[in-house]
């Protein structure tokens, strides 16, 4: 399956106002990404912003903590931090209390229950590495480290990214296809961190992802303050930086979780192709019993047919033997049966 993200940019990138929650849900379920612009209210992405920046100032005061020390190798700051810095007043889950994601994720869940996952933001060095930042995240999909369960990830950045900061970039196929292309069948192969032992080892190679979609399949838009990229754990991405990119990025990603591990219209189709097939199956066998009646019937009318010439036969050979012409000829033929003896 070659995809070029070129030809797929107007389905996966529109403004608020061009979205509606199906739309968003179809183009999500399609190609397991999109990008709504503007999406985000600009007081609400300040107020987390101006939380989030605290709260990386303040990591550096905790590290004297017992719990602090824990946490010092971590680089996010967590929705508890933002609430702690705002004296319980804000949520990083406010950002999305937007009516278009909210009905969006009605649809992802349908049918199962859902709730608040996390909310995380890191800051993603530029090349001027500036040293508290992390460094670009190699592909992955996050259920390598969050688990299986379906979980939505709003990707939000604080700042414009993609032209001088890093962006995001991702592989847009639907969460089927690229839990197939992920390897992953349930079973765990090898020991290793988070849920990474569940995958092939290099099963997410940048090699083997260009061979099976094409050198054109890394979708990376120019994002800016108030637009959001909606994706999964199911979904190939990563950090996106290259060498023009020399300043930093802060970003925040809040994640939704389900009790399963589809989002419901996979569900649905999975459902709907077993009964398909059971279906076409039943079909099947229906036919096969239809043709084997119709050339039963057939050869009964045959041995019916045969039957009945056969008796016809026996009729006219009888009704000959009892006309009276029968009656004369039996003594001329024994006449001539003794002629022919003399000769
Ligand atoms: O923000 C980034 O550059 C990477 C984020 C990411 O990979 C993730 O959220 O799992």
């Amino acid at each position: 399956m070659c995809i070029h993200v070129g030809e797929l940019a107007e389905k996966l990138d529109k403004s608020l106002s061009d979205w509606t929650p199906r739309t968003l849900h179809r183009t999500f379920v399609e190609q397991g990404c999109a990008v709504v612009r503007n999406a985000i209210p600009a007081n609400r992405l300040d107020d987390v912003k101006a939380a989030t920046v605290i709260a990386f100032q303040g990591r550096k005061e905790w590290l004297d903590t017992r719990r602090a020390k824990a946490r010092a190798q971590d680089p996010h700051v967590y929705d508890q931090d933002i609430r702690r810095v705002t004296d319980g007043n804000l949520s990083g889950f406010e950002l999305v209390d937007v009516p278009l994601l909210k009905d969006f994720l009605s649809y992802v869940y349908e049918g199962q229950n859902w709730r608040e996952h996390s909310v995380a933001a890191r800051r993603i060095q530029g090349t001027e590495l500036d040293e508290e930042y992390q460094k670009p995240l190699e592909l992955h999909l996050d259920c390598q480290i969050h688990g299986f369960n379906f979980t939505v990830n709003f990707w939000i950045p604080f700042e414009e990214c993609g032209v001088d900061a890093p962006s995001l970039q991702l592989v847009p196929i639907g969460s089927q296809a690229t839990r197939k292309f992920s390897g992953y069948n349930s079973t765990k192969f090898r020991e290793a961190v988070c849920y990474y032992g569940h995958f092939p080892k290099e099963a997410l190679n940048i090699d083997a992802i260009v061979k099976a979609f094409g050198p054109n399949c890394f979708f990376h838009p120019i994002m800016r303050p108030g637009d959001v990229i909606v994706s999964s754990n199911w979904i190939i991405h990563g950090s996106y930086r290259t060498p023009q990119m020399r300043s930093g990025r802060t970003s925040v990603e809040v994640r939704f979780i389900g009790d399963q591990l589809e989002h419901a219209a996979a569900a649905r189709d999975q459902f709907c192709a077993e009964r398909d097939a059971a279906i076409a199956a039943r079909d099947a066998a229906i036919a096969a019993r239809d043709q084997f009646c119709a050339e039963r019937d057939a050869a009964i009318a045959a041995r019916d047919q045969f039957c009945a010439e056969r008796d016809a036969a026996i009729a006219a050979v009888d009704a000959i033997k009892a006309s009276s012409s029968w009656r004369i000829t039996g003594p001329i033929r024994r006449v001539a049966g003794a002629i022919r003896s003399l000769e």
